[in-house]
């Protein structure tokens, strides 16, 4: 077996030019992502009164709760799941709907930010007739759990393993890939995630940018040669190249496992199971959430383009000729595109008609943000989303396939309430089951075939509630500067409750204080308020205080106490 692996002496190496040309690069490249606040991270919270989904004949059962934080899950077979876990670094094992005790693995995980145990794949299509299990993580730096959180050691890398499952346990590690963990800008972030196997059998590995290199794999012409980072990777289960004499971007490592680059960052990839193309879902900086056709040699466009390229929304005004081309590389714009971001997360074909034929191998998308699941239909050819007339609401605002303010999103909502979804996937049973943040594992399936009692119809607060003793209501009406919060500014006595009912149709915050305050949200802040949910804070010392929303800082409000 010859063991691909770009070691960590050449990632180093490779780290020290890097820095110097990020330095320059960084005030035009990446301002937006600097300026950003870490409250970006904030996750939608599950609905009190549990998930639902937008199909009277559909109902949405838990399947397993108290996972810790859960990022990925495989089917081993029928009620059987693995499920990883982010910041524990164990692979928890579901069986028959209750969760093992004691995990099939735990490996030292560094943990900060979107670093962890991300991404899980099974294949029991090998030669050796034996299970493999595809891991990959961020590897702790000094083999202890969160160190680079605790005692800011530096992780080892970003490393794709190959197991076996033995005896309930998984054994016998394979260190396929070890890609750089270290960030240049200090951000533990865009560290990617998902793993699957092709229908070619090859591993598909998606992984993002890793804090913010700069190489000419995220497009920048004069900057390095390519570190293995951002895009999507491709060897085969023994780690090695596939088809070495015809690489798709080049010859050589890294180059020649790339099958896409210019991705930013990404938490969800599937093949379309009727033509086997590729897709995936990217994340943009606060503009340009994405769902692409990743063709090989696909070119994303990252850090020149996010979303359309005529639209420009990066406001960098290059064309397809400021983009780097490796080999038969080319770019293409992305098939959706949420101008404002929503945290887009897994993407899951429903390979399956056991939720009714109007879904069968419709595209599901899930997000962070929101916990809101989307579907989408493709059209005949299969290259690109349409949304046809099997959707309700406006559909107008949608025949650009581009959600340009965040209202669109109404018609494409599935389910909603799950808490920020993580991992989609469809189980041997064809139901479509959800996975969260929150660590709750649930199936969609249908009601005949629900063992649950009729679900109760959610019940959500509306606008309409009326003032209750001591409290006063704030709507959140969505992202319009002063005007985002209502009334604006709320006057209320000392020692009165404020309650804002989020209207809108995605997750807001209230937090207190500006964007950019050392202090921000030191006084009251929700976190993510789904839509229909409320959150309230007693003020009980007059003054003047301001608040903004985490994820749309241009919405402002304030709170005045006599
Ligand atoms: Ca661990
Ligand atoms: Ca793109
Ligand atoms: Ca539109």
């Amino acid at each position: 077996m010859i063991r691909l692996q770009l070691n960590l002496k050449e990632g180093l190496l490779l780290t020290f030019p890097i820095i110097l040309v990020f330095m320059i690069l960084v005030s035009s490249f990446t301002s937006c992502q600097i300026n950003s606040a870490y409250g970006a991270y904030a996750k939608a919270p599950e609905s009190p009164t549990g998930p639902t989904v937008n199909d009277d004949n559909l109902a949405v059962e838990k399947v397993a709760g108290d996972l810790d934080i859960p990022t990925s899950m495989a089917f081993l077979g029928p009620n059987d799941i693995l499920v990883t876990e982010k910041e524990t670094g164990k692979v928890m094992r579901i069986t028959d709907g209750k969760l093992m005790p004691d995990p099939v693995l735990d490996v030292p995980v560094a943990a900060s930010i979107e670093r962890g145990l991300l991404g899980i794949a099974i294949s029991k299509n090998n030669q050796e007739g034996k299970t493999f299990i595809f891991l990959f993580y961020t590897a702790s730096g000094n083999g202890v759990d969160e160190s680079d959180v605790d005692d800011e050691v530096p992780p080892l890398g970003n490393r794709l393993y190959r197991y076996e499952l033995v005896d309930g346990q998984l054994k016998n590690p394979v260190l396929l890939l070890d890609l750089s963990a270290i960030p240049p800008n200090d951000r533990p972030e865009h560290n990617g995630g998902k793993v699957l196997i092709g229908p070619d059998n090859n591993v598909y590995l998606i992984v993002g940018e890793v804090g913010g290199h700069r190489t000419q794999a995220q497009n920048v012409i004069d900057g390095p040669a390519p570190n293995g980072l951002g895009g999507v990777l491709r060897i085969t289960q023994d780690g090695k190249i596939v088809d070495p004499d015809n690489p798709i971007f080049g010859e050589g490592l890294p180059l020649n496992i790339y099958y896409a680059m210019g991705i930013r960052n990404s938490f969800g990839m599937d093949f379309d199971p009727l033509t086997g193309n590729l897709w995936d879902t990217e994340n943009g900086p606060d503009t340009g959430d994405e769902i692409n056709l990743v063709f090989p040699g696909f070119n994303s466009g990252w850090v020149q383009v996010q979303g359309y390229m005529s639209e420009d929304l990066l406001e960098n005004g290059v064309s397809e000729n400021d983009l780097v081309y490796f080999g038969n590389s080319h770019y293409a714009d992305p098939k959706f595109v949420w101008d404002t971001t929503i945290g887009i997360t897994a993407l899951k074909f429903l390979n399956s008609d056991k939720l009714g034929k109007a879904y069968q191998n419709n595209m599901f998308v899930g997000d962070i943000n929101n916990g809101l699941l989307y579907r989408f239909t493709l059209n005949e050819a299969r290259d690109n989303i349409l949304i046809n007339n099997t959707y309700v609401g406006d559909l107008k605002a949608l025949q650009d396939n581009e959600i340009n303010d965040p209202k669109e999103n109404q018609p494409l909502i599935f389910g909603q309430g799950f808490g920020g979804i993580t991992d989609i996937q469809v189980g041997p049973d064809g139901y479509l089951y959800v996975l969260t943040y929150t660590g709750s594992l649930y199936k969609i399936l249908p009601k005949a075939d629900s063992t649950l009692p009729i679900s109760q119809k959610a019940e959500t607060a509306t606008e309409d509630d009326s003032v209750q003793g001591n409290s006063v209501n704030v709507v959140i009406r969505g992202i319009n500067g002063g005007n985002s919060y209502s009334p604006n500014p709320i006057e209320i006595q000392a020692g009165q409750t404020v309650t804002w009912y989020n209207g809108d149709t995605i997750s807001h915050t209230v937090t207190s204080g500006q964007d950019g305050d050392d202090d921000e949200g030191s006084l009251f802040d929700s976190d993510a308020i789904i839509p229909n949910q409320h959150y309230s804070a007693t003020f009980d010392e007059p003054g003047e205080y301001d608040y903004y929303c985490v994820y749309h800082p241009s919405m402002v409000g304030e709170v005045k106490v006599e």
